[in-house]
């Protein structure tokens, strides 16, 4: 009898310590305290204990991955990026191809873009208006698939042809420097030119790390000589870092207006034509959304007026008075320039949104635009390629009309 009332006072105390310790799976509970509590409370506790270890897992990799970024760019700090050549070209069927046959030039290029990228518009304008004919890659603003292969995260990046490999270019306005300088010299060559724009590491105003192309407005000669002054340099980089600011703001103004811009992106980017219906909805839709609230946000960072029109207008009006007080059709004179192509390929990336409508109602741009469009879509640069041999007679007309100057003096 003793010795099962034992047996049952043991089982009794086995029932005791597996509610208390074992969970429902088998594994052992901790032991932090004796005391039993109710199962919802202690469920509390656990999902608070586990919340705050996530967090501070979480919080402590992400100040390590901050703190060691920072290392690093502060180690990367006017340093050159490395510059990459491809051994093969990426593995892509091209959206189109712009084939040009007043091309001389020889090159093999190829445009990784977005048909309304401002900075992929300036590319192409200039492309055009010299003749030169390239291939087309359209990249899903959202995925960013095509360019999937390059570290540079951005577009437009030309891909160019050089011996056997492939040389990405980035960055509109090196690469319009960059080709402008190959057009007026084609004896050097384009991975040489390439050497005269680096990427260096620095870090902005705000303190952000970034890579800054070294002399990316200079071109041609002025590479070796740069002037103090030139105001095609001063409008182009004006296009770049105060007109198209003008842009975001006022195409995305309201969520019906952005919508509306994303239809036309859609319809001249094709995109029904080079993406899957599913991969077309999730850009409009996204990009619409995305883009009217990052819309606001660039309003303030660039100051422009309650009314975003207005400083749509104002800026537009600068650049008319600028090219009225140089009383010539162009910026650039009876031809249009570097600055005037910049200015044309932005204005052109919103030429089906209701901003663009608006300004062409409230001032006098269509004049100088209409004109532009003219010798763009005539190809009018295309006469403007120096050859090889060209380039070897004029460099020898210089040299010996400078051996000439030195004799007389
Ligand atoms: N400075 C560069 C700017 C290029 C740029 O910002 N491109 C935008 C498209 S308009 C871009 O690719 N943004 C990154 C993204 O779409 O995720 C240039 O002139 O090419």
């Amino acid at each position: 009898m003793a010795a099962i009332h034992k047996l049952i006072q043991f089982t009794q105390r086995a029932k005791f310590i597996k509610k208390c310790y074992v969970n429902e799976i088998g594994n052992l509970r901790s032991f932090c305290t004796m005391v039993q509590q109710p199962q919802k409370a202690q469920n509390l506790t656990r999902i608070g204990l586990i919340g705050a270890a996530t967090g501070i897992v979480v919080g402590g990799g992400y100040a390590y991955y901050k703190i060691s970024e920072a290392r690093k760019n502060v180690s990367l700090e006017g340093k050159q990026a490395e510059m990459v050549l491809l051994k093969h070209k990426p593995p892509l069927t091209p959206s189109r191809k712009i084939v040009y046959p007043v091309d001389t030039t020889g090159l093999k290029l190829t445009l990784f873009q977005y048909q309304t990228c401002p900075f992929c518009c300036k590319v192409r304008v200039f492309l055009d208006y010299y003749g030169i004919s390239y291939d087309v890659v359209e990249v899903d603003p959202v995925l960013r698939k095509e360019i999937g292969w390059s570290s540079y995260k951005k577009v437009p990046i030309l891909l160019t042809r050089v011996e056997e490999e492939y040389r990405p270019l980035n960055d509109s306005t090196m690469i319009i420097s960059l080709l402008a300088s190959y057009l007026r010299d084609s004896s050097y060559k384009i991975e040489e030119l390439a050497e005269y724009y680096p990427s260096v590491g620095i870090h902005d105003d705000k303190g952000k790390f970034k890579y800054e192309i070294i002399n990316k407005y200079f071109f041609g000669i002025l590479l070796s000589f740069p002037l103090a002054f030139s105001e095609e340099r001063y409008w182009r980089k004006w296009a770049d870092e105060t007109f198209v600011h003008m842009l975001s703001p006022n195409v995305y103004r309201t969520l019906d207006e952005s919508y509306r811009t994303f239809n036309w992106f859609s319809e001249v980017g094709k995109w029904d034509e080079y993406f899957p219906l599913w991969e077309r909805l999730l850009i409009v839709n996204v990009g619409a959304m995305a883009m009217w609230l990052i819309g606001k946000r660039l309003k303030k960072r660039h100051r422009l007026k309650d009314d975003v029109r207005q400083s749509l207008y104002d800026e537009a009006n600068n650049w008319l008075r600028a090219i009225r007080v140089r009383g010539t059709t162009f910026m650039g004179g009876s031809k249009p320039d570097l600055s005037d192509l910049a200015m044309y390929g932005i204005l052109k990336s919103i030429e089906g949104c209701d901003a663009f409508q608006d300004l062409l109602n409230h001032t006098k741009i269509s004049v100088w635009y209409d004109a532009v469009k003219e010798q763009v879509d005539a190809h009018s640069g295309s006469a403007n390629f120096v050859t090889p041999v060209t380039s070897y007679l004029i460099k020898r007309t210089v040299k010996r009309s400078v051996s000439l100057e030195v004799t007389v003096n």
